[in-house]
């Protein structure tokens, strides 16, 4: 057995269970005999696992192809009976609440909602992003649900639909039974003893954090990096805020998107991110293929180049390369144009970390940002394959341990997801990792770090991964 494999079964073996796209908290829990082969491919639903807990109801929802959970030509509705009464959805009665993933909104289905019975109709609740989580957010045919317990008790009902214009497929009703609560991995935000490299990487949400300077002082002190890979910074960041922080580099690629390293050991500039050409191949996709807009703004993408920066940081005799970056957003799943787009970004990027090797020579390579990864997994496995072994993935949670989601907005019409990631090169041992949320920290955790629970959601959607490494 590799020390990697070893360690990652340790990490599995070590883990509670969570929301996070990892399937391994599922071994033995009690499954829903429902077949595949019944429906059409597209809305074929497969066995079901489902377990009641004090955190909520915890879901694992198969089907027979593969789609992205809150993007998708399909819906996937958790349809939910709790008490005497309620209304009559897509043939299944006595309904009380129900919460859609891919609804159909005007000519798309896209988001998630939750709607309640009125009259004979239904109603979108206003969404409050904290009754739900659910992973992975890249296309999958498997998918993790947590549904906070506020919405369901013992003696519950429910039942999974999957179902687009033409067809639908339907679960047996399941009655909840109280289970044993397992034990969840609280990440510590504590700096591990071992740590000798400690990276934060942010999507600072671009002039929301410069204008709310404090703040943002506020949170990188209470995290405490060594080095920070942070991405959307806003132009006019740099010369007016940021002066008074130690060791930066400014990338010169991606205009509003640019990224910013900050570092306690001296960084060097890396010549061939100086400014990274938008690819041809972007250019004529937008050109042919991309929305209205897209096509607008494709001279500023042009000027801009694509937004990635990279710096050369020596620590303990390692020449370690930081890479910050931000791919291109949105987009309705694999396939899409703006999956596509990432894709080639990704490759962009690669290239210009083959010149840097050229270049510089650098041991190892750290790479983190805000990857978008609402499509393919396709831009992330590309970049991972930017070194040699393969980079590793950062494993990070949320300080309450129940998910890895990234990003949340409140009120926002798609569902929380993980669109952050950090990859690392194989020298470097992950020791610790969470995302750092205020909004779920316990009292205790709130106390140590002296933040408040709003205090990232006030300047970006986005929440900073924070990983401990040692060498
Ligand atoms: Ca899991
Ligand atoms: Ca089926």
């Amino acid at each position: 057995m590799s020390t990697l494999t070893g360690y990652m079964l340790l990490g599995a073996l070590l883990a509670g269970p969570a929301a996070d796209g990892d399937f391994a908290d599922w071994s033995d829990e009690p499954a829903v005999d429902e077949p595949f082969g019944d429906a059409a491919g597209p809305v074929d639903l497969g066995p079901l696992q489902w377990r009641l807990d004090r955190h909520g109801l915890w879901l694992r929802v198969s089907a027979a192809e593969p789609a992205n959970i809150a993007q998708s030509g399909r819906t996937l509705t958790l349809a939910i009976d709790r008490e005497a009464g309620g209304s009559d959805y897509r043939g299944s009665k006595g309904v009380d609440r129900v919460i859609e993933y891919s609804p159909p909104q005007d000519d798309d289905r896209y988001g998630f909602r939750m709607l309640v019975p009125e009259g004979v109709t239904w109603r979108p609740v206003a969404s409050t992003q904290d009754y739900l989580r659910s992973a992975p957010t890249v296309s999958a045919d498997s998918y993790e649900i947590l549904l906070r317990s506020a919405e369901v008790a013992a003696g519950t009902r429910v039942r999974v639909m999957l179902w687009n214009d033409q067809a639908q497929d339907v679960s047996d009703w399941v009655t909840l039974a109280e289970q044993r609560t397992l034990p969840v991995a609280r990440p510590s935000l504590d700096r591990h003893a071992d740590t000798e490299l400690r990276v934060m990487v942010w999507n600072t949400g671009g002039e929301d954090a410069a204008r709310q300077l404090k703040r943002f002082a506020r949170l990188i002190e209470a995290i405490d990096p060594d080095v920070a890979l942070l991405d959307e910074v806003a132009p006019n960041q740099r010369s007016d805020h940021l002066k008074h922080l130690p060791y930066q580099s400014l990338g010169g690629s991606g205009g509003r998107q640019r990224g910013l390293i900050l570092s306690r050991w001296p960084l060097t500039p890396v010549e061939s991110f100086r400014f990274l050409d938008y690819p041809v191949a972007a250019a004529e996709l937008i050109e042919a293929e991309g929305t209205d807009f897209m096509r607008r703004d494709l001279k500023n993408a042009k000027g801009d180049g694509v937004p990635a920066n990279a710096a050369l940081v020596t620590h303990e005799g390692r020449r370690i390369l930081l890479v910050a970056l931000d791919l291109q957003c949105c987009g309705d799943g694999d396939g899409s144009v703006q999956d596509r787009l990432r894709v080639i970004q990704a490759r962009r990027i690669a290239a210009a970390i083959d010149q840097a090797r050229e270049e510089t020579g650098f041991d190892e390579l750290i790479i983190g940002g805000d990857f978008n990864l609402v499509g393919s997994a396709q831009p992330l496995q590309l970049l991972q394959q930017a070194g040699t072994p393969e980079l590793t993935i950062a494993n990070a949670l949320q300080p309450d341990g129940l998910s890895n989601v990234t990003w949340i907005r409140q009120g926002d019409v798609f569902p929380p997801g993980r669109l952050d990631y950090v990859l690392f090169s194989s020298a470097l041992r992950q020791l610790s990792g969470v995302v750092f949320n205020p909004g779920v920290m316990d009292d205790r955790q709130l106390a140590a770090t002296g933040l408040k629970p709003d205090t990232t959601d006030r300047m970006s959607g986005h929440q900073p991964l924070v990983i401990d490494f040692s060498y």
